[in-house]
């Protein structure tokens, strides 16, 4: 009876701790499954271990945080802005920790944002590396479908973003989320154009004759018998994992 009860209150000791949570900590070294959707950074995920300037060891938990200040030779570098998003996940809990550095300017932040781009929380540095703790309480939003935002649009003295240890209770939510293979990527960007013999009239220099690469393209011609209108456009760009075991992960922005 006595290993029943033991037995018993391990369960429910272990049941307890393994409630459902969400945590990013960066720690894999890479950025997947987060996303850069706009814009570009350095080294984003760094393993940066002393502040800039004054030395001392960074505030960050474990070994990799996220940085839109760091350039490949561990340089700091403001000129870097852009947008990175998190996976989708749905929260379970009022309260959202994380590790907030960085600029205090208006457009260098950290957002919690719901699926129609609402952002419902802010945080961001006070002008300083080290990551303060920084708590949301969003009752609000349990049992819905949020994401995390870093926007860096300030690209001189203190323009940049830093984060780390972000934990919440909820489920990473795979309908608005697609992760496949292993974190060994080798992920290119490719961007294409779309072979449009119009174009190759009007343009004949253009790219070898065939082709035109514009940033959008769009036009649609009609059809009789049956009636139809065709929309032709240009979608970039093109994620292309080179490893034969790549990660990829896709995220569905509008629906
Ligand atoms: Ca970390």
């Amino acid at each position: 009876m006595r290993s029943w009860l033991i037995s018993t209150a391990l369960f429910w000791a272990v049941s307890l701790l393994a409630q459902p949570s969400v945590q990013f900590g960066f720690e894999s070294g890479k950025l997947a499954p987060w996303l850069v959707v706009e814009g570009g950074f350095g080294m984003l995920v760094t393993d940066r271990a002393e502040y800039h300037h004054s030395g001392g060891a960074y505030s960050k938990e474990g070994k990799y945080f996220l940085s839109t200040l760091e350039s490949p030779k561990y340089k700091p570098d403001d000129r870097y802005t852009g947008i990175v998003l998190s996976p989708v996940f749905v929260l379970a809990g009022p309260e959202i920790s994380l590790m907030v550095g960085g600029g205090n300017h208006e457009v260098t932040y950290v957002a919690l944002c719901t699926l129609d781009g609402k952002e419902h929380q802010q945080a961001r540095g006070n002008n300083a590396q080290k990551m303060a703790q920084r708590t949301w309480r969003v009752p609000d939003l349990v049992g819905k479908k949020v994401y995390l935002k870093v926007a860096d649009h300030y690209a001189t003295g203190w323009g940049h973003v830093t984060l780390d240890d972000v934990k919440a209770k909820g489920t990473l939510d795979p309908a608005d989320t697609l992760m496949l293979g292993n974190t060994n990527a080798d992920v290119q960007i490719h961007c294409r154009p779309i072979e449009d013999f119009d174009i190759a009239e009007q343009f004949p220099e253009a790219n070898g004759g065939n082709v035109l690469a514009i940033p959008r393209f769009a036009k649609s011609w009609k059809e009789k018998n049956p009636s139809v209108i065709h929309a032709l456009m240009q979608s970039g760009p093109v994620v292309v994992p080179n490893d034969i075991n790549a990660f990829l992960t896709a995220k569905v922005l509008n629906n």
